[in-house]
């Protein structure tokens, strides 16, 4: 009998052709009415499933009584369930390495464009509100030779270092659970613990996973640390930050922007973000580009298939054994 795979969100088009001709699959969509509902129903007999975006733990999955994997398109995993998958003997798989620049690259756009109010003067000039040479209100900071202060050096903190001191000649600060000298040397990055960073840096990028020990790590006594004119980014996952403290903090001019691709509640609807100027918010877009979601699609297949086909651990495992 062919295998069952349940694809859980929107993936490149010819990944699910390929799936197709190996498999009898199934796609989850909210236009065929409610998500967990067709998660229960369609893995009681699922042998693997592959997507991102959605929480998957013991309650959706509670039927899930054949599932052998989780082939997640994404290099994070907190929206999965570890203890229940160990426990289920369900690999978890993920796509790392092929999003790293792609990220880093958002990240930068993310800093220059709150650093230099893009989003706001680009609403300004198509208003018609240019009509003489621009002013102080019109002001921005400038980014070069200026001090970064990126917390969790993984491979997009990394990535993001090297566009800051190759990019913009500047002076890297790093907070991370450990210590990464030889990385730390290649980037001239100096570590410091969290308060350190927060109070020096004149950008703090958070690009640490999201656990037990990053969440809330941003709230409101890290964000009275930051300097008046400091620019926070976010590209890792919403719950690292405290965003009622981050809104308040930026209301109050407490910090002079922010720049964000991830919030505490995804998709962001009817924030008190929408009111402010100094924020710029985008929509999870980090690994978006059409080459990247197509690596990311591309290997999540091969974890999948390393695992239905050819019986072995997925290439990119998260759980590597069970406990
Ligand atoms: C995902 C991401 O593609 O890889 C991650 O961890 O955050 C993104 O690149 C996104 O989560 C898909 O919804």
């Amino acid at each position: 009998m062919q295998k069952k795979v349940v694809v859980f969100s929107q993936i490149d088009q010819e990944i699910i052709q390929r799936l197709e001709q190996q498999f009898q699959v199934f796609q989850i969509s909210p236009k065929l009415g409610d998500v967990n509902q067709q998660i229960l129903e369609h893995t009681k007999d699922a042998d693997a499933m592959i997507g991102a975006g959605r929480l998957l733990n013991a309650s959706n999955l509670a039927h899930a009584s054949q599932l052998k994997i989780i082939s997640s398109v994404s290099v994070g995993y907190d929206n999965y369930d570890l203890a229940f998958l160990n426990q289920k003997n369900i690999w978890l798989s993920h796509t790392p390495h092929v999003l790293t620049e792609t990220t880093a690259d958002l990240a930068f756009t993310l800093l220059m464009s709150a650093a230099r109010k893009v989003p706001v003067l680009d609403q300004w000039t198509k208003q018609g509100q240019w009509k003489r040479t621009v002013g102080p209100e019109q002001f921005g900071m400038d980014v070069f030779a200026k001090t970064i202060g990126i917390i969790g050096l993984g491979h997009i903190g990394a990535a993001i270092g090297r566009r800051a001191r190759y990019g913009f000649n500047m002076n890297v600060l790093y907070h991370n659970r450990r210590e990464k000298i030889e990385l730390a040397e290649s980037l001239s990055a100096q570590y410091c613990d969290l308060d350190d960073l927060l109070q020096r840096a004149d950008f703090v990028v958070v690009a640490v996973d999201l656990n037990a020990e990053s969440k809330a790590l941003i709230g409101e006594r890290e964000l009275a640390l930051m300097q008046s004119h400091a620019v926070l980014v976010n590209i890792s996952r919403g719950s690292v930050i405290d965003e009622a403290a981050l809104i308040d903090a930026l209301s109050r001019g407490q910090i002079f922007a922010a720049g964000l691709d991830v919030y505490e509640q995804e998709p962001l609807q009817e924030s008190p973000f929408f009111t402010l100027a100094n924020v710029v918010t985008l929509p999870h877009v980090g690994s978006a580009t059409a080459a990247t979601r197509k690596r990311m699609a591309e290997l999540a297949y091969q974890n999948l298939v390393d695992v239905l086909v050819h019986e072995r651990a997925p290439r990119y495992v998260v759980n590597p054994k069970f406990e």
